[in-house]
C-alpha cells in the first residue's frame, strides 16, 4: 500500500463505523430536531445508492482509470469464472463453452444443483466428476492473475475477492489476507458431515473419499468502505451475495468492469440491482464507472500498459510459468522413476516366486 493510502487507511480506520453515519457533517450536534430524520434519510440514500457521489476520474475510460491508479489507491479486485477460461477452465454462463451448457451429461435437474448443497448430498458424483475435471495443478495463472500479483506488489491491492475455486490466485502469488475465496476453495474443504466439519487439506482431498464440500465462507466488508478503486473482472455477477458487494463501495468510488459483457447493471424491475447501487455505464447521469468491453488478459494487458508496466507484467508472466513448467517436469520425473521402481520391484518379486 502506498504511504497515501495507507495513512487514508489508517485515517479511516480510526474513525467509528462509517455505515452508522450520516454524510453530511452539518448533521452533528444539530438541535432542530431534525438530526434523527436526516440521519435516517442519509442511510436510506447510501443503502439504495441515492446519494450523488463526486466524480473523480478525469475521464471514464481505461486512461481514466490508469491516471486514477497513479496517484497511488486500495485498490479492491472482485472476480469471477472469466479470469481462469483462458487457463483453460470453463466458466458457467458462456454459451457453448461455460459448464452450464454442457452438464446435460451429469443428468442434473436444472445446472445449478450441481453446486447446491442438498443435491450433493443425495448424489455427490455429479459435482465429483465436475470437481476432478477442474482440479487444480493442471492449468496455469492467467495474465489477469498476475496483474492482480503486481497490483500486490506495487502495494495497491487492498484484496481481491473471488468467487473462484481453482486456486490460481494463489499459485499466482496472492496468498493469506490478500484473497478472499468467497465460494471456497479445493485449497482447503470441510466435511459436510454435521457431526464432523473437520477441514482437510488438498493434499489430503486428492487422496481420499470422504463426502465433503467447499464450505470456507468469509465476509470483509469494512474494506469496501475503504476503496479507492474497484475493479471487477471475469464474472456475470448473477450469484449474491457476492454480486451485490459492488454497491458496499462509497458513492464516489470509481469501478472498472473488466468482461465480455456489460454486467451488474441496474435494471428496471426485479433485477438484481434494481434497488440501487448497480453500475451505470452508460446513462446521461454516469460518473463513476467504467466498462472495458474485451477479455480480462487483454484489459489487464492494456492497463499495464497505461500504467508503464507492461514489459513487468509480461517478464513476469513468462518467468512464473517456466517456474511452474519446471517444477511440473520434476514432478513428473520423480513419479515416473517411482513408477519405475514398483514395477522392478514387482517384476522382482514375481521373479523370485517363479
Ligand atoms: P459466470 O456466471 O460464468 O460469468 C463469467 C463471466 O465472465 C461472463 O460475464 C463472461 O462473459 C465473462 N468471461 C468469460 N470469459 C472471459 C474472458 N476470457 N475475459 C473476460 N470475460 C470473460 O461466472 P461467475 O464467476 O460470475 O459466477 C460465479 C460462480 C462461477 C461461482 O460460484 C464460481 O465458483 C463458479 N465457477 C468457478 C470456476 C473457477 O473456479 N474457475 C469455474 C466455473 C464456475
Amino acid at each position: 500500500m502506498s504511504e497515501e493510502a495507507s495513512k487514508r487507511a489508517q485515517e479511516e480506520a480510526d474513525t467509528p463505523d462509517l455505515e452508522c453515519q450520516s454524510d453530511d457533517s452539518s448533521d452533528e450536534g444539530d438541535a432542530s430536531g431534525d438530526t434523527e430524520m436526516d440521519f435516517l434519510r442519509s442511510l436510506f440514500s447510501r443503502t439504495l445508492g441515492l446519494s450523488p457521489g463526486e466524480k473523480v476520474l478525469d475521464e471514464l475510460t481505461l486512461d481514466g482509470v490508469a491516471r486514477y491508479i497513479l496517484s497511488g489507491k486500495n485498490i479492491i479486485c472482485m472476480v469471477g469464472a472469466g479470469i481462469s477460461t483462458s487457463a483453460g477452465i470453463p466458466d458457467f454462463r458462456s454459451p457453448g463453452t461455460g459448464l452450464y451448457a454442457n452438464l446435460q451429461k451429469y443428468n442434473l435437474p436444472y445446472p445449478e444443483a450441481i453446486f447446491q448443497i442438498d443435491y450433493f448430498k443425495k448424489h455427490p458424483e455429479p459435482f465429483f466428476a465436475l470437481a476432478r475435471e477442474l482440479y487444480p495443478g493442471q492449468f496455469k495463472p492467467t495474465v489477469c492473475h498476475y496483474f492482480m500479483r503486481m497490483l500486490k506488489d506495487k502495494g495497491l491491492l487492498t484484496r481481491c475477492y473471488s468467487q473462484n475455486i481453482d486456486t490460481l490466485e494463489r499459485v499466482a502469488g496472492l496468498e493469506g489476507e490478500d484473497l478472499i475465496e468467497a465460494h471456497g476453495t479445493f485449497h482447503t474443504s470441510h466435511c459436510v458431515s454435521f457431526l464432523c466439519r473437520k477441514e482437510y487439506s488438498m493434499d489430503w482431498m486428492f487422496g481420499t473419499t470422504c463426502v465433503r464440500l467447499i464450505l470456507s465462507f468469509y465476509c470483509l466488508l469494512q474494506d469496501f468502505p475503504r476503496c479507492d478503486l474497484l475493479i471487477i473482472m471475469g464474472t456475470s455477477l448473477q450469484v449474491q451475495p457476492f454480486a451485490s458487494l459492488v454497491s458496499r463501495v462509497s458513492n464516489s468510488c470509481p469501478r472498472l468492469l473488466i468482461n465480455m459483457e456489460k454486467t451488474g447493471q441496474s435494471e428496471f424491475g426485479m433485477g438484481l440491482f434494481s434497488f440501487g447501487g448497480g453500475m451505470d455505464f452508460d446513462s446521461d447521469k454516469a460518473y463513476r464507472d467504467v466498462a472495458h468491453l474485451s477479455t480480462c488478459d487483454d484489459g489487464c494487458m492494456a492497463l499495464a500498459e497505461l500504467l508503464g508496466w507492461k514489459e513487468e507484467l509480461e517478464q513476469m508472466v513468462k518467468r512464473e510459468h517456466a517456474l511452474i513448467d519446471s517444477k511440473d517436469a520434476k514432478k513428473k520425473d520423480k513419479e515416473a522413476s517411482q513408477n519405475s521402481k514398483s514395477t522392478g520391484a514387482e517384476a522382482g518379486k514375481s521373479d523370485k516366486t517363479e
